[in-house]
Parts: structure tokens; sequence; C-alpha cells
């Protein structure tokens, strides 16, 4: 009987201590969530980098990690991935370079245990559990096309100057900027061109200067790009072809601020990139903890933002993007 009860401390004990440990072991080491961007050296990305900081603080069991090779391509990314299955993190959120190219090495990741989504720049389904994008893609594409249209009386020549060929989240909104110039309002209108600024401050400059040289009635450039839509502004003030050439994009408002008051750039589009990094964050969390799995129909609770719903192919939406115009601008350039 003694004999029993010694057994039975011990085991207690053993049990006690194995879940002090346990404990321990979640305080010590926080789930490890990356922030996989396309690319470093880029403003947007560092907002993003910012909501991820925010969202791991608020949970208390995250540490964020900010990532992304120097140039924005597949390759490079999947070489970081590779680095990250061997470190076994628990969690990557992905703005992808290329939708198909990730694919092998993603799931690697998940079969190596580790969650991964895509963000931003989607990774097609079969690569990523769940794709949050900022707004539904048509809305972005069709509404570019509205806001150069307004800036040049819908007359002229557009050209398009994007960032990668492979960009999921460019060629989709392109798609449908394609699309909404069938429509009759804008018979006038005609986009000549896509050309590609890589995401890179220089190459989109040089590619914007070509657009203005190439077509002498060019009447507007479209950046949906925040790297594209400032180089791009920069290019048409240096041309001397501000007034001649208008420009629309996708810009960070902290840094078109001054084109947009001094006019260069009338009005263009974005949303808040710190609200998806730090939903990307949680949706993680939830993930890997285990309270939602991701599928069609499931809702991620996203602390400060609310809910997001799972949608079909895993495709989760955020909201709709704002319009920043000169009246405005000031107060978003103090935040992002
Ligand atoms: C650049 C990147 C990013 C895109 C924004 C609008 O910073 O290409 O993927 O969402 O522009």
């Amino acid at each position: 009987m003694k004999k029993l009860l010694t057994l039975l401390l011990a085991l207690l004990m053993v049990t006690g201590l194995f879940a002090n440990g346990q404990q321990e072991d979640t305080v010590e080491s926080p789930l490890k969530i990356v922030l996989l961007v396309k690319s470093l050296g880029n403003g947007f990305f560092e907002a993003v980098a910012d909501g991820g900081v925010e969202a791991a603080e608020e949970l208390g069991n995250v540490e964020s990690i900010y990532m992304g090779p120097s140039a924005s391509t597949a390759e490079g990314q999947i070489e970081i991935i590779e680095t990250l299955i061997a470190q076994r993190v628990d969690g990557i959120a992905i703005s992808a370079n290329d939708k198909d190219a990730l694919i092998p090495v993603t799931k690697k990741a998940m079969a190596a245990g580790i969650k991964v989504i895509s963000f931003d720049s989607g990774i097609a389904p079969g690569g990523r559990i769940v794709d949050l994008i900022p707004s539904v893609s048509e809305l972005i594409g069709r509404q570019q096309v509205q806001l150069i249209a307004e800036l040049t009386d819908y007359k002229g020549q557009i050209g398009i100057v994007s960032a990668t060929s492979q960009a999921t989240n460019q060629n989709e909104w392109i798609q449908w900027m394609y699309e909404e110039i069938k429509d009759p309002k804008y018979k006038d209108m005609e986009l000549v061109e896509v050309v590609y600024g890589d995401d890179m401050a220089d190459k989109s400059y040089r590619e914007a200067v070509g657009l203005m040289q190439k077509y002498p009635e060019l009447t507007g450039i479209i950046s949906p790009t925040t790297v594209g839509v400032l180089a791009a502004s920069k290019a048409i003030e240096d041309e001397g072809m501000k007034g001649k050439v208008q420009i629309t994009g996708l810009g960070l408002p902290s840094e078109m601020q001054h084109y947009i008051e001094n006019g260069t750039c009338g009005q263009m589009a974005l949303w808040n990139p710190v609200d998806l990094g730090y939903t990307s964050t949680m949706i993680l969390e939830a993930l890997i903890t285990g309270k939602v799995e991701g599928n069609e129909g499931d809702v991620f609770k996203v602390g400060r933002m609310g809910e997001v719903t799972v949608g079909k192919d895993g495709v989760s939406v955020m909201s709709t993007p704002f319009v920043f115009n000169k009246e405005n601008i000031a107060k978003y350039a103090a935040m992002f």
C-alpha cells in the first residue's frame, strides 16, 4: 500500500512537473510567425511589418518576424522558405512574387507542419490555406480606370506601370482594368501598354519615361504599385509633363503626400497596409493554435479588425480601398 502511494505521489510529481514544464515552454518560446514580403526596402511592406508587431504584442504568445528577398523574385522567396522550414517556424504569411512557382516549397512547408497563408499577392489554391486580399480585385482594377478617367476627362492614351510581370495582385487588377475600359463611356480612352518596373524605384522611373517618349499622345499613367506610382510621379515632373500626363495608382500616402499636394497626382487609392500585416498575423495565430481550420465559411476573429470570413478557394477579403486627394492626404500620411 505504502509502495502504491509512493508510486502515485511520484506519478503526480512527474505529471505536475511536466505540466509546469509545458507552461514554461509556451512562455519561453512564442509562436514564430513570419511575414515574407515581395522584397525589402518597400515602404508598403514596412507598414505591413508594423501591423505584424502590433498583433504579436496584442496576442502575447507570438514573435513577429519580417523577411523578404532583396529583389521581387520567386527564387529569392523560395530560398527563404527553405530556410524557414529548416528552422521550424510556426507560420508564414507570404506576399507572393509568383502564384504558381512557390507551390512546391509551400507544400513542403505545410507538410512539415508549418501553417502557410498568402496575403496581398496570392499563391494559387493548393499552395496555402487562406489567401487574404485587401479588397475585391475587380473593384480595385475597375476603380483605377475610373480614377484616371476623371483626371484625363475620359480622353487619350493611358499606359500602365506595373510591378513585376509575375505579380499575382497587379496582374489580376490589370485584367479588370481591361474589362472596365470596354464600357462605352471610355470610348475615347485606350490602354496602350503595360510596362514593368519590378517594384524597383529606378526601373519604374525609366519605364515611365519610356512610356512618355513612346506615346507622345499619352494623357495618363496608372501605376497600381506604391513603388511605381511614386517613381512615375517623379518622372512626370522631371520630364516637364506635369499637367499634360496625369497619374493615378495605388500609393502610400506618406510617400505620395508631396505629389498629391502639388497636383502631379490628382487622386489615388490604397488600403491600410498596417491592417494587412496585423490581420495576417492574427489569422496565422488562429490556424497554428487550431482555433480555426481555414475552411470555406470559417470565421477568424481578428482583434480590432473584427472578423474575416473564408470564402471560396480560401480567398478572404478585407474591405474597400480609400481614395486620397488634396483634402485628406495629410491625415492619412500621418498613419501609413
Ligand atoms: C507595392 C507592392 C504590393 C502592392 C502595393 C499596392 O508595394 O507591389 O504588393 O499591394 O504596391
